[in-house]
């Protein structure tokens, strides 16, 4: 069972233009009390850019999408709220907890409830130097037709990695203004993206050509790069260490993203969070844009 919020049926009923938002970001890649802020920040771009918002998130055991404020805070405030892949929903559902959910399960529900344009930071991907974490993510990409608009991959992953998965997937990765793959903090990422895109029309078109194609039974990844990037040497300094710091503290599964994120803020002094939060919002702004174009 699917929970809408009141924005979010009404928006359903009227065949307005939907972004989803993912809440994990929320609640395991922003530290508290600006994270909440920014949930509500982000919401309120996309409002104001002419879409409506569709923040997922499980609540006691239910999916909900379109959160009310009160439960966009206990996803922002509580410490029993878990992070949420696709193959957790179920499980979450029947413990009745309350979870975040991932970019992957994020896709997953809000294709379930026929949104088709998405907003997060950055994709998670293939981790460095170890050959079997990858984000499911990757998978839920190849197996969800939506939108999803991210500043490329976190710096913290394997790029190169990412981008041949994303390519063996058959995901097509639009480069939106750039020829460079971005790097999440860095604008460029040191790849390249084969496709370049300067409209959202451009975007809406791929996408419509894909149905006489069937090759609609997957992701597009608009690739976003951040305007203000973070200091090159302070990032590749910081990344140095925590990745080091990752792998003496033993941190395995789906506590490496966060950890990684969390060390970042600390040692940036706030200079990454900024940048992600630069991201995010220029990420929603742009994923309402393509959703009213695409509901055209
Ligand atoms: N983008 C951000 N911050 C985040 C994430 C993305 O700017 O915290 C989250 C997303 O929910 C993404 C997850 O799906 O990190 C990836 O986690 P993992 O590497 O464990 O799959
Ligand atoms: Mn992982």
């Amino acid at each position: 069972m699917i929970n809408f919020s009141a924005e979010v049926s009404a928006a359903i009923a009227a065949g307005q233009p939907i972004v989803a938002l993912e809440s994990t970001i929320i609640s395991h890649g922003l530290p508290r009390p600006r994270n909440l802020e920014v949930a509500l920040e982000v919401e309120a771009i996309v409002r104001e850019a002419g879409a409506v918002p569709a923040t997922i998130a499980l609540i006691d055991g239910v999916v909900h999408v379109g959160l009310e404020p009160h439960e966009l805070e206990r996803i922002a405030n509580d410490d029993d709220v878990v992070k949420a892949s696709t193959r957790d929903l179920a499980i979450i559902e029947a413990t009745k907890k309350s979870a975040a959910t991932t970019v992957a399960a994020t896709a997953h529900i809000a294709q379930l409830a026929g949104i088709k344009v998405f907003a997060t930071g950055g994709l998670g991907g293939v981790h460095r130097g170890h050959s079997y974490d990858e984000s499911a993510d990757l998978i839920a990409l190849a197996e969800t037709p939506i939108v999803i608009v991210c500043a490329g991959v976190k710096s913290i992953l394997d790029v190169p990695g990412t981008l041949e998965r994303l390519e063996t997937f058959a995901v097509p990765v639009l480069g939106y203004g750039t020829n460079a793959f971005p790097g999440f903090y860095l604008t460029e990422s040191g790849y390249d993206v084969e496709h370049r895109v300067d409209s959202v029309e451009e975007i809406t078109d791929i996408w419509r050509n894909r149905f006489e194609l069937k090759t609609d039974d997957r992701a597009i990844v608009v690739a976003n790069p951040v305007v203000n990037q973070m200091d090159l040497a302070l990032h590749n300094q910081i990344l140095d260490s925590g990745l080091k710091a990752a792998e003496e503290n033993h941190i395995t599964g789906k506590a490496v993203t966060p950890f990684l994120l969390e060390y970042f803020h600390t040692q940036s002094k706030g200079e990454s969070l900024r940048v992600n939060i630069d991201i995010i919002k220029a990420n929603s702004h742009l994923a309402a844009l393509i959703a009213i174009s695409l509901n055209k």
